[in-house]
């Protein structure tokens, strides 16, 4: 594998990380995923205010030709670079997750994202997340406790743990990277805690060679996304938790291109004492169901 290493790097492309994102979406639809049937009345309102929003907005900006088909040219390419979920995760998923969390009393979520994979291999509380053997990247102790709102423990809470490599890359979305590189779910212990070994992420730049690149160019925007790591944890009879975590001094933690980054959120690294690298703490607490 090593001669694969640093192979993502030259080979990643828009259109592939875009239609592999796609492509998962669309199997986790056909799977029983939320595309539930929403009520004519629903679809008539919603549908109704966002062409109405459009329409106010050509009126308010007096749109030209010129600029409304440089819009639909650019719409067609997001599907043809599939870049539909990036699109959608990076400039809306925020305001979603803000409205179905809006009550929630335990830890803070945040965004999933395009690049959740379901069924990653099965870990014990304190193993070590699949990665290269030579994986480059500051080694990370990530540890913690999973409980409810009144503090006691949750056994056996299972957290789902992906995160991009330390060039930026996710498994089975970037190329010649192992399948489920940097991709775990661990089972906590009998008191709810958790302990796993993994590398620290770099922060995670957005395609540049994609339709969402070429509008970021346009506009004049920066395309990054602070480090993070993601998870969703579960634990019987409480509510799914979809969240990610930051490294505090991340120059984009401030600007987030997708609005995700909470104060909640930051992590607390420090040398780790028993070994290589960095030890982090953070404990997750879940609603009831
Ligand atoms: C990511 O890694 C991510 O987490 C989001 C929300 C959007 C694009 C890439
Ligand atoms: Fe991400």
């Amino acid at each position: 594998m090593s001669e694969n290493s640093f192979q993502s790097e030259v080979t990643a492309k828009a259109a592939e990380s875009g239609a592999n994102a796609s492509a998962r979406f669309r199997e986790r639809q056909a799977q029983g995923g939320s595309t539930a049937a929403v009520d004519q009345e629903r679809v008539a309102l919603l549908a109704g205010k966002a062409i109405k929003a459009l329409n106010d907005l050509v009126i308010e900006e007096q749109l030209s030709y010129e600029e409304y088909n440089a819009f639909k040219a650019w719409l067609i390419k997001v599907g043809e670079d599939g870049e539909w979920p990036l699109f959608l995760d990076v400039w809306l998923e925020h305001s979603v997750e803000e409205v179905a969390n809006a009550d929630r009393e335990g830890s803070k979520g945040t965004i999933e994202g395009p690049y959740y994979l379901g069924g990653s291999p099965e870990l014990e509380w304190n193993g070590t997340i699949p990665m290269r053997e030579d994986e480059p990247g500051t080694p990370l102790v990530f540890k913690g406790q999973v409980t409810a709102v009144d503090g006691t423990p949750l056994p056996g809470a299972k957290l789902e743990l992906w995160h991009a490599d330390n060039l930026g890359f996710y498994s089975q979305f970037a190329p010649g990277l192992p399948e489920w590189n940097l991709r775990g779910t661990f089972t906590a212990n009998d008191n709810g805690e958790y302990e796993i070994h993994t590398i620290r992420p770099a922060p995670y730049q957005i395609p540049t060679d994609g339709a969402c690149g070429q509008l970021i160019a346009a506009a004049g925007w920066h395309a990054w996304r602070p480090a993070h790591l993601h998870f969703k944890v579960h634990a019987p009879e409480h509510q799914l938790i979809t969240s990610q975590l930051y490294f505090p001094g991340d120059p984009h933690n401030d600007d987030d291109i997708a609005s995700a980054v909470k104060p909640e959120l930051l992590l607390d690294p420090q040398p780790n004492p028993d070994g290589e690298g960095e030890v982090t703490v953070y404990d997750f607490v879940l609603d009831p169901a």
